[in-house]
């Protein structure tokens, strides 16, 4: 049983405004290149729009280094240019929400400048500043983008700490007077009329008494202590009792290295936190034991399936919701990851998109993945961007073991593949810049782009189109339970949703072979009816045994 809401029914797109559509040609998406594709966003039938940070931003780590959080970023426009875009989106039906980073800010921000300003600064105790210990940092934390996640300031002799780059120190939450703050700039936001946050890393603001050391690697030492702090979630709920409560909006928090049983806690309906967090674990799959920037791990069929079952039952009972993604601005390409982004690409980009609509949960779709769009071909680490991978990329070249082998690992991994410019069509650019791009255009946009996918009506673009529209109509593919069936099978993925007296079947092929499927005894029905196919299906036939094409996926309602 349940309950409904709003932003379980809603189909989220995010968009990451660097990469989506230059208005002035300056090689950099804006404000404007948004509101000028609203339209586009309308026609493929989202609900709400989530926006990368467009902060004032020195853009260390493109606009995830806030140093005014009621501004917006030059290169993205103005206040105003963000009114209007707020009120294209209104007027179309759709919502907007914002990026809230408040882990850390940009060592730029103003509060930060006073903070390193002297010891004796009222804003002194916004951030962790330490001493060292015998001339070595504080404890033996790591940073994401850096070695430690500490930085020395000679000027007051002490170091401060930042789990991300070293211009993105972390802000003190322990400090009533920095909560406040960060209450009072999210009021100002809502007061605008925005419906909603996605909040940064937020399982990271609370960091143990003493900052005591952590354990060592495979990831960022010291993890296992600065994620699901001790008083994280005594910090949300002051923040939902006096900021989000008071409005009708939708969050999410971004949460690596949570369990659903820790997940709960963040959404549970009775903890007056969250409403939905990000989790890692079906992303992480093929990360193996030396970490992300490793040898990359096999993933298997099963492993994936036990990790989204897991989440779809504990979250049904713990009465937590779901976040549904297989990519974002962080990850590679899904089509690329788990699909094949080249003989079969459109049929895998929709077995997937087929996967992330039908299961229970709020689906993310992150822009480009409904055309399916792919990893980008880099060749050469000059041609990435990313601070993350920029930054690993010698430990990632000694890890490896040369040039070459490093890139290998780049070409499958950097967020970069993320943030090559979106791919409206054939002409110079793709269409997202009469300039120069910030970051080189996915080579392929000659035949993977918008336009190409609007004039054909077999696109990956209208088989979203299509399965949005068939979430408004099935309430049952919102709220009906999930169930796994096959639960062994290597290839094929397949589940029922269950609604009062309805139930859909999901049939999925997740490789290019011809398994054959066979449905289980216990699933009785009189009539059956196929909602979405991303083959054409012999509607008669029977789906007692049969040879499924690769990566083909099937949706039926049964009665
Ligand atoms: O997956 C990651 C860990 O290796 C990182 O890509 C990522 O830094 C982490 O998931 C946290 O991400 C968020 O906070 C970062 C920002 O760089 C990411 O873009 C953001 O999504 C710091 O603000
Ligand atoms: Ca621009």
């Amino acid at each position: 049983n349940v309950s409904k809401e709003w932003w379980k029914e809603a189909v989220v797109y995010q968009i990451y405004t660097r990469s989506f559509n230059d208005t002035n040609g300056d090689g950099i998406g804006d404000l404007q290149g948004i509101i000028e594709k609203a339209d586009y966003l309308n026609k493929l039938g989202i609900d709400v729009v989530w926006l990368n940070p467009v902060y004032q931003s020195p853009n260390d780590d493109n606009g995830y280094d806030i140093s005014d959080y009621q501004d917006i970023m030059d290169d993205f426009g103005t206040l105003e240019d963000w009114e209007e875009l707020l009120e294209a989106l209104h007027q179309r039906g759709i919502k907007l929400i914002m990026d809230l980073v408040v882990n850390h800010t940009s060592d730029e921000h103003e509060w930060f400048l006073k903070s390193k300003s002297s010891k004796d600064s009222d804003y002194r105790d916004y951030y962790y500043w330490r001493p060292g210990q015998d001339g070595n940092p504080p404890n033996n934390w790591g940073s994401f983008f850096d070695d430690t996640a500490w930085d020395y300031d000679e000027a007051t002799e002490e170091y401060y700490l930042h789990l991300f780059s070293k211009k993105q120190p972390d802000l003190n939450w322990r400090n009533p007077e920095v909560r406040e703050e960060v209450y009072e700039m999210m009021t100002w936001w809502l007061d605008k009329g925005i419906d909603g946050f996605r909040m940064d890393v937020i399982n990271m603001i609370s960091k143990p008494d003493g900052l005591p050391d952590g354990e060592e690697g495979p990831g960022v030492n010291g993890f296992d202590q600065f994620v699901n702090g001790p008083r994280v979630h005594e910090y949300l709920k002051e923040m939902n009792q006096e900021v989000l409560s008071n409005y009708d909006i939708m969050t999410v928090g971004e949460t690596p290295g949570v369990s659903p049983k820790e997940g709960a806690k963040y959404v549970g309906e009775d903890r007056d936190e969250l409403n939905m967090v990000f989790q890692f674990e079906h992303v992480d799959i093929d990360v193996g034991p030396d970490g992300k920037w490793g040898k990359i791990d096999e993933w298997q069929l099963t492993d994936l399936k036990e990790i989204m079952s897991k989440w779809q039952y504990e979250m049904e009972e713990r009465d937590g919701w779901n976040s549904l993604y297989l990519n974002n601005h962080d990850q590679p390409r899904m089509v690329s990851r788990f699909g094949d982004d080249e003989e079969y690409r459109r049929e895998s980009a929709k077995m997937l998109a087929t996967f992330l609509h039908t299961l229970q949960g709020t689906p993310y779709i992150y822009q480009g993945e409904e055309i399916g769009m792919t990893n980008c071909p880099f060749q050469d680490i000059e041609e990435v961007d990313d601070i993350e991978t920029v930054n690993n990329f010698e430990d990632i070249k000694e890890s490896a073991g040369g040039y070459e082998e490093a890139m290998e690992v780049v070409r499958y991994r950097s967020r970069d593949h993320a943030r090559t410019p979106m791919q409206w069509n054939d002409s110079q650019n793709a269409g997202f810049t009469t300039g120069e791009p910030w970051l080189k255009v996915n080579p392929n946009y000659t035949e993977i782009n918008v336009e190409s996918a609007l004039e054909d009506e077999e696109s990956v673009f209208h088989y979203y189109q299509q399965l949005i529209e068939l979430r408004d109509q099935y309430p049952i593919l919102v709220y009906g339970q999930y169930e796994l069936i096959l639960d062994d099978d290597q290839e094929i993925y397949a589940y029922t949703r269950t609604l009062e007296d309805e139930q859909l079947l999901v049939i999925l092929n997740f490789f290019d072979g011809e398994p054959e499927f066979d449905l289980p005894s216990e699933i009785e029905f009189e009539e059956k009816e196929l909602l979405i196919s991303n083959y054409d299906v012999d509607e008669a036939e029977s789906i007692e045994h049969f040879l499924l094409q690769p990566y083909e996926a099937r949706v039926y309602k049964l009665k």
